[in-house]
């Protein structure tokens, strides 16, 4: 397989300027023609027009009405070439293909889901349906006429507006649809299928009307209502944040089962993965509620960032996506609680993006070469990228940042960019020096930051000493520092946020007020090897809060002392850092018992940190779900990935017995944290309902790990009476995390009350797949042959493989029989869907960071993957990263 580099990128030969596409879907094969008015970027050129092009029978080609001869054109399985291209400032060329969608696993290009016909161009699956120069720097206006089926596909939709439709001989019908925005081929998409739509409408602030169309088989509109919510206020949002209007009087969604990702931008037409569409209170959690507003919002706020303005080419993925994940987040954050989103949003980086920065798959915000371009749309370029863009801001200020975005609007409307002209735009509109920034997108790894303070009474002067190294990553050894945004503030030992007003800083006294006033949060710009600034005027040792709302993504070390850290979770005005103060304690705790594990002395509990989380738990002014979340304890990836070699068994021992200690000490509290946060109205999707929903689920669950019969008949109680999804899952996960006959029964019951759907389904596959129950690894392997699992689903393979994956205890097992599970299965996936089952294989990736035996044992099954016949570039790619 070949390996595309960044530094290799030229401007294409020749442009598109009109795209005529013409579908006519059939049950055996669909055939389409396609008429593009072509031109050179520089007249008179005499390259050759190479046109991707893969699993596409050629049916003809023509240039200018003429059809070109065997000699004329050259054809492989990747490509279409036209030899010698017309010498003018414009031809045109007509080409028919064929295709066969229904046989279509991979789900990339035309394909079918339950009877209907859909799309997923991105970000290189256009070429599955016809010739075409599949790269997001062609942008051209298209118009789609479609043809099918009346009566099996009564729906026929693409971008843009419906300019016409009527019926045909034979029992057929067609459609067709123009796009008035020129686009790049990624953001094609067409429909067809027996769907019904939910309607409404929504007035945009300069008056246009838009048509709001949410499409579902019939059965599942009802479920539908959330998802027209969260798309309305989406809307209001990216008016009132941004400034940014929607441009076309329609705006359509469709839901469908077989989709390999959450959901797909397209423009005007955007296609969702049913789970993040579909929502009930009796058949969806608060999770999946906020989920489907994350994910409607973030499509929604592609039109700007990512559809007005695109990427040059995929390196520049983040371009989008990072500043898409930041909308987002910011998106839910102002429909819920801002810090429990940036708890929920800093652990996700934590547990996925670490990891992967660690690991042989690392590589940077944008990238500089790839095999396949699907394996790098990952926790990288999305958050990490959406942790970059934060950066902007916290350093550019909320109306500094406004300004940079609409510089960037400005400047690229309607234009294939790259992450250097989003910098040029923030630094342009706000005369920033924002120096070597830059290299957030160049360099990789997660950098190590660490912070010494020392205070000097007689002076009043309080030093603090920043030092930060970049870890080597693969094909980055050596690195330069980074631009490191630390917002802090000092406490007094009231816990009072002490008044900042100035900082000595390489020898030069800076102000830090802001219009006179001394502020209590600044931001340093922390850019060398090691760096030191001395704030003075401070008449007592204070505690600092360094990193507020998580300023940068960086492993903080300071030497902050437990009590240091104890004062923090107690006083911090910043309440993430609250958060974050317990979960330091957390690690150090958790860290120190895993070593007492390992030299098999027995595990004593910190009265301590008892002390603390009963502290959190009671305290009634806290919002609830930051309480649930204060109590939670760090995962057990985190912790492993601080360990030398990393010991699942050893961390899995020591979270649970801390889980069990706080339960049985703290059981008076927490039952009484269930009793009174039962739900007393009906189901109602905002944030004091979800957070207190949230915080009984957590009470819950540390219960019944007592294993106790109170706790046990408790949770079947909640179970039982539970009028919501959000708490009957929470009762059965409650209950499933111990083996025995209630379980067995309870999951039987589940089962048989939500057989019919399916998105409950998975979560019933998720929950079983996830346990810790030793040997786990054989009930997964029975419910592979569960009459609802089928491999071809990627959500059903998410659920329980993807699932299975989440029990480090059992996918690491030291028997071997984890690796070998999902070995045999990446080879078979890797045949019916590569994009999926190369997700599947980066499991193993890590695998040096385990014991000799473990390590062997995976590597054998990585060795078993590669070698197989007719591996994906997709799996190849992961696999032999990992290897390497
Ligand atoms: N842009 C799509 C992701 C497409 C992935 C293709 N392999 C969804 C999103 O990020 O909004
Ligand atoms: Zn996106």
């Amino acid at each position: 397989p070949r390996e595309i580099f960044l530094k290799d990128y030229k401007l294409p030969d020749y442009y598109f300027h009109t795209v005529n596409l013409k579908f006519s879907l059939g049950e055996d094969k669909t055939i389409i023609c396609s008429e593009i008015t072509v031109f050179p970027r520089e007249e008179g050129t005499a390259s050759p027009l190479v046109l991707d092009g893969q699993d596409l029978k050629l049916l003809s080609i023509k240039v200018n009405g003429e059809e070109l001869k065997g000699e004329d054109f050259h054809l492989d399985s990747r490509h279409l070439t036209v030899l010698s291209p017309p010498r003018s400032n414009k031809f045109t060329l007509e080409i028919v293909t064929e295709i066969y969608p229904q046989n279509n696993t991979s789900l990339e290009g035309l394909y079918k889901s339950s009877g209907n016909f859909c799309t997923q161009c991105e970000a290189e699956g256009f070429r599955k349906i016809t010739f075409y120069q599949d790269r997001p720097d062609i942008m051209a206006i298209y118009t789609c006429r479609i043809e099918a089926d009346k009566t099996l596909y009564p729906v026929l939709l693409s971008n843009g507006n419906l300019i016409e439709k009527g019926d045909l001989e034979g029992g057929r019908h067609y459609a067709i649809w123009e796009d008035p925005f020129k686009k790049p081929c990624y953001l094609f998409a067409l429909v067809a299928g027996q769907l019904e739509s939910r309607d409404d409408t929504f007035i945009t602030r300069s008056g246009r009307k838009v048509s709001l169309r949410i499409w579902t088989p019939v059965q599942d509109l009802p479920k539908t209502v959330h998802a027209m919510y969260s798309l309305k206020a989406a809307m209001k949002w990216d008016e009132d944040v941004f400034g940014l209007e929607y441009d076309l009087d329609l705006f359509n969604i469709v839901a469908v089962p077989d989709f390999n990702m959450g959901a797909m931008e397209n423009k005007s037409l955007n296609i969702f993965n049913s789970k993040l569409v579909l929502a009930s209170p009796e058949t969806a959690t608060d999770a999946d509620y906020a989920a489907i507003l994350g994910v409607i919002g973030h499509e929604y706020f592609h039109n700007w960032t990512g559809n007005r303005v695109t990427c040059r080419d995929w390196f520049q993925l983040s371009l989008k996506e990072g500043l898409t994940v930041f909308r987002d987040q910011e998106f839910s954050s102002d429909m819920g609680s801002r810090t429990v989103k940036r708890i929920a949003d800093v652990s996700k980086l934590r547990t996925y993006q670490f990891p992967q920065d660690a690991g042989p798959m690392s590589h940077p915000v944008r990238p500089h070469s790839y095999i396949k371009m699907d394996n790098f749309y990952t926790v990288t370029v999305y958050e990490k990228g959406a942790e970059v863009v934060r950066m902007y801001k916290t350093l550019l200020g909320s109306h500094g940042f406004r300004k940079g975005m609409d510089l960037y609007f400005k400047r690229h409307d309607g234009q294939a960019v790259t992450c250097e002209d989003f910098f040029a735009a923030m630094c342009d509109a706000n005369g920033a020096n924002l120096s070597n920034f830059l290299l957030w997108y160049s360099q990789a790894g997660t950098p190590l930051f660490k912070v010494t303070s020392s205070y000097d009474a007689e002076s009043k002067a309080y030093s603090l000493k920043f030092s930060q190294e970049v870890p080597p990553t693969p094909g980055q050894p050596v690195k330069e520092p980074m631009f490191i945004p630390v917002a802090l503030g000092l406490l007094n030992s009231k816990g009072k946020d002490i008044p900042l007003s100035s900082v000595y800083h390489e020898g030069m006294l800076q102000s830090i007020e802001k219009n006179g006033e001394p502020v209590y949060t600044t931001v340093l710009q922390v850019k060398k090897k090691e760096e030191e600034f001395v704030f003075s005027d401070i008449s007592e040792r204070p505690i600092p809060s360094l990193l507020r709302g998580y300023s940068a993504p960086v492993r903080l070390e300071s030497d902050l002392t437990d009590s240091d850290l104890f004062f923090l979770l107690a006083h911090d005005s910043d309440e993430f850092n609250r958060w974050e103060a317990g979960q330091v304690l957390a690690r150090k705790l958790m860290l120190s018992l895993v070593a007492d594990y390992q030299q098999n002395k027995s595990l004593v509990l910190n009265p301590k940190f008892v002390h603390g989380i009963k502290s959190i738990l009671c305290d009634l002014s806290l919002d609830k779900e930051f309480i649930a979340k204060a109590i939670t304890l760090p995962g057990e990836g985190e912790i492993m990935d601080m360990m030398e070699v990393a010991d699942p068994d050893a961390v899995h021992a020591v979270r649970s017995f801390i889980r069990k200690q706080l339960a049985s000490e703290l059981k008076a509290e927490l039952l009484s944290t269930v009793q009174n946060n039962r739900s007393s109205e009906s189901y109602v999707f905002n944030h004091p309902n979800m957070a207190r929903r949230a915080l009984k689920n957590v009470a819950l669950a540390y219960l019944a790990s007592l294993e106790d019969t109170e706790f046990t008949e408790l949770a079947l109680h909640e179970y039982k009476s539970a009028t919501n999804l959000t708490e009957q899952f929470a009762a059965l996960a409650a209950i499933a995390q111990n083996p025995g006959k209630t379980r067995e029964e309870v999951l039987g019951d589940f089962y048989s009350k939500w057989q019919d759907d399916f998105l409950v389904v998975n979560k019933w596959f998720a929950l079983q797949a996830m346990s810790d129950i030793p040997g786990n690894v054989e009930n997964v392997g029975k419910l592979l042959k569960h009459p609802a699992f089928d491999m071809r689903n990627p959500n059903k393979v998410y659920s329980l493989i993807g699932g299975f994956c989440g029990s480090p205890v059992n996918f690491h097992a030291k028997d071997g029989s984890g690796y070998k599970f999902m070995g045999e299965i990446v080879v078979q996936l890797d045949k019916i869907n590569p994009r999926v089952a190369s997700r599947m294989v980066s499991a193993f990736s890590r695998w040096r960071r385990y014991d000799q035996t473990r390590q062997s044992l995976a590597k054998a099954q990585l060795e078993m993957i590669m070698s197989t016949n007719g591996l994906s570039e997709n799996v190849f790619e992961i696999a032999s990263k990992s290897l390497a």
